[in-house]
């Protein structure tokens, strides 16, 4: 039972909000599309949600604490699908949690890594968060059933994705959606920070991860569907490959131990945590 490999963030107690699963559920998979858009607040005033994208079940005590990590940077109608689709979703698994957007300023390269680092940081000076998902915004959890929370191990959770067929590309693919607690993350120190344009920035992680000995988990195909929304493909950096030859000296140095980067801006939007950083 997958279940039994989640990492609880408060103590089961009377009255703890369930957690079932529906095996005829899981064969249904959900898709974007058929979600209507509705008003941002329209949205959060019927479902509930708090400012800054934040809500917890009131009729059970909820057992899992989650922030999520996205970082962002020119992408509206992603984010508008996205939030549509996913406060539903993370509200059926009765999860206590909130949403952080984590935008990058203008000026430099993208730097996904470096971003959710930041995420990171400012969730943690806010609350006192248990488990953090990091995940990219055009990807939509397709199973009711992949919940958003924490295991014992740190869970790749995007390993079955559309546009790969529904396939894992190699084993040590750590990229797209990923859970970790607190601990976990701290233990690794956070991603690299060097990690400016597209890739390579997951597989550091995953070279982290191993070099501490921390096992990565995967729930099963049939749980772990994703479904990629549509977007031009970016030119991979030519720098990657030059970062990840060196990834191991930079373990301890480069990280949240020593992340640098100024917020410009901040909101608490209706759906979400908005952060505008210069990183
Ligand atoms: C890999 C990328 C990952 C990316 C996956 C899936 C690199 C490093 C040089 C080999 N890694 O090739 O960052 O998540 O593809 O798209 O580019």
């Amino acid at each position: 039972d997958i279940y039994d490999e989640m990492e609880r963030s408060y103590p089961a107690r009377d009255n703890s909000c369930m957690i079932t699963i529906n095996p005829r559920r899981s064969s249904q998979l959900l898709y974007p599309e058929e979600h209507p858009r509705e008003h941002p607040v329209a949205m959060a005033r019927r479902l509930g949600i708090l400012p800054g994208g934040q809500w917890k079940p009131l009729n059970c005590h909820p057992l899992f604490n989650v922030a999520i990590i996205l970082p962002y940077r020119n992408r509206q109608t992603q984010l508008t699908i996205f939030m549509n689709y996913i406060h539903p979703f993370l509200q059926a698994q009765n999860l206590d949690y909130r949403i952080f957007v984590i935008e990058q300023s203008p000026v430099r390269e993208f730097n996904r890594a470096k971003l959710f680092n930041v995420g990171y940081a400012e969730a943690t000076k806010m609350n006192d968060f248990h488990c953090f998902i990091f995940q990219d915004i055009d990807l939509i959890p397709q199973n009711p059933d992949n919940i958003y929370a924490c295991t014992k191990m740190p869970r790749h959770m995007s390993s079955s994705v559309n546009t790969f067929r529904y396939n894992l590309p190699y084993s040590g693919l750590f990229g797209g959606a990923i859970a970790l607690t607190r601990k976990q993350f701290e233990r690794v120190n956070g991603f690299s920070n060097v990690f400016y344009g597209w890739g390579g920035e997951d597989d550091d992680f995953y070279s982290r991860l191993q070099s501490k000995g921390l096992q990565v988990t995967r729930f099963g195909p049939d749980i772990a569907q994703y479904y990629m929304l549509i977007h031009n493909k970016e030119p991979p950096s030519s720098a990657r490959f030059e970062n990840l030859e060196n990834s191991a000296k930079r373990y301890d140095t480069d990280g949240i131990s020593n992340l640098e980067y100024r917020v410009l801006n901040h909101q608490l939007r209706p759906l979400y945590s908005w952060i505008l950083a210069d990183v």
